[in-house]
């Protein structure tokens, strides 16, 4: 094994992020004009409150805030779900979290695939949401045998993108050469295809059950069904989309607008209309599956912050059944969450990232020794800032899908999520969000401490 001449997985996948926003572009237009949108917004956001971060990779994060994007797709089967674990890992991805939204009435559970490494999120942090259709879910049985016999004749991947992934297994990775050969590839199976591979009527009678399984069953391939940009005030962006004539989905989902944002909002707009083409004779007809979105991204939430976040959104959904105003009903109910980054952190609520601030570095001054990070904390010698969420929300999910899919199908599944069937088709457990969390609040104390110490021994050097 050759490691020397093998592109980092960082680089693959900037390079795959690129050439699938590229080629989405071409598909969706619009999705162009998101990016545009999205652009002005940030730097009007940065320009009015400053930088993203005054840590030291203030740089980065601004950069990495220009590619900032994650997509999202629908699969059919183990195989596939399995192949597109070792596909992403090639990027170096892997699955996070396990997201059951058949509680909402979408019969798919779901991972997201990321880079996990604090360093590659600031090189690229794309991240794909990826379901996994369950047929298992689907009680006409002739129907679900039908749908997993068409989902058994496609291969969703070429055959030379198959190679790459196992030379990629084999070799410890890419070479330049390869990992471009790869990058076009893996780009083949996210395209959108207008040819169905099945007849009107059965494409017809899957969107009876659910549009999502129509959706996943009856083409060749997991087309991206959206890709979508960060923006810094997602209100601001909601609006200039009503301003340039795109029909914006009428509520943000997630959290209201806060001081301190916290986790994910979002917002899409709907999905287009497009062609397609059926086997058979009645061949002409049209499918809606790919839409745009925007999101705003906030503090990370502990367990008990998150369970609190929850409960509030229970809360509030309960409310807004009978407010006239459902954007005030939730507005109201989160008034109970805290809203400044103090004492969401004090309150073990939210994670951190820890710095020193630029001045104390800088300073001769030390704090007097044996102190805890609490307490430099309050003498100002250790600052933090909000931890930024790298994941989804499922219930903000189940309202992504809703409102782009058409409101056919079911209310909601019995039976519960299946973390252990997901699992087992993926080949691989998922990792905690947490636990990911929570070392790179740790790692971040740790630099902080050794810089303070770093800055100390330089400032009795120069003494
Ligand atoms: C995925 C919807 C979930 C998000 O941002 O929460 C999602 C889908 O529609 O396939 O992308
Ligand atoms: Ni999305």
């Amino acid at each position: 094994m050759n490691t020397a001449t093998k592109l980092h997985p960082d680089d693959v996948r900037a390079a795959f992020s690129r050439a699938l926003s590229d080629m989405y572009k071409t598909e969706v237009p619009q999705y162009g004009t998101l990016l545009e949108l999205v652009a002005d917004i940030n730097a009007e956001v940065i320009r009015r409150d400053g930088p993203l971060s005054t840590g030291p990779h203030a740089d980065e994060e601004r950069q990495r805030l220009g590619v900032e994007r994650h997509g999202a797709i629908r699969l059919g089967t183990a195989e596939e779900l399995a192949t597109m674990r070792r596909l992403f890992a090639v990027m170096g991805m892997v699955p996070v979290g396990y997201y059951d939204l058949s509680v909402a009435g979408v019969p798919v559970h779901a991972t997201a695939f990321r880079t996990t490494d604090e360093a590659s999120l600031r090189r690229n942090p794309f991240r794909v949401f990826t379901s996994l259709l369950r047929l298992d879910l689907i009680d006409d049985v002739a129907l679900r045998e039908r749908a997993a016999a068409i989902l058994e004749r496609r291969d969703i991947y070429t055959a030379r993108c198959r190679a790459l992934i196992a030379i990629a297994e084999r070799e410890g990775g890419l070479d330049a050469a390869q990992a471009a050969e790869f990058v076009a590839q893996a780009l083949e199976t996210f395209r959108w295809h207008h040819d169905a591979t099945v007849d009107a009527d059965t494409y017809r009678e899957l969107r009876s059950k659910h549009p999502l399984i129509a959706d996943v069953v009856c083409f060749k391939g997991p087309h991206i069904n959206h890709l979508t940009p960060r923006v810094l005030d997602i209100d601001a962006a909601q609006a200039a989309m009503h301003g340039r004539g795109m029909k914006a989905k009428d509520s943000i989902e997630g959290p209201p607008r806060r001081g301190c944002p916290i986790l994910l909002r979002q917002t899409s707009f709907l999905a287009l209309e497009e062609p397609i083409r059926f086997v058979g004779a009645q061949g002409d007809g049209t499918h809606t599956a790919r839409f745009g979105e925007i999101e705003q991204r906030g503090c990370a939430l502990t367990p008990a912050g998150r369970e609190r976040y929850d409960a509030l959104l229970q809360q509030s959904r309960e409310a807004g059944k009978t407010a006239p105003d459902k954007g005030r009903a939730l507005a109201e109910t989160f008034a109970a969450f805290p809203d400044d980054l103090a004492t969401l952190h004090s309150e073990g609520l939210a994670y951190v990232r820890w710095q020193v601030p630029a001045e104390r570095l800088a300073s001769r001054e030390r704090p007097a020794p044996g102190q805890s990070a609490a307490e430099l904390l309050a003498g100002g010698w250790l600052a933090i800032e909000p931890l930024i969420y790298e994941d989804f929300l499922p219930v903000s999910a189940a309202g992504i899908f809703r409102s782009n899919l058409g409101s056919e199908g079911q209310a909601a599944y019995d039976g519960g999520g299946n973390r252990g069937a997901f699992e087992r088709d993926l080949g691989a457990p998922v990792a905690d969000e947490f636990a990911l969390y929570e070392a790179t609040e740790q790692q971040s104390l740790q630099a902080a401490l050794a810089r303070l110490a770093g800055a100390e021994a330089t400032s009795t050097q120069a003494a």
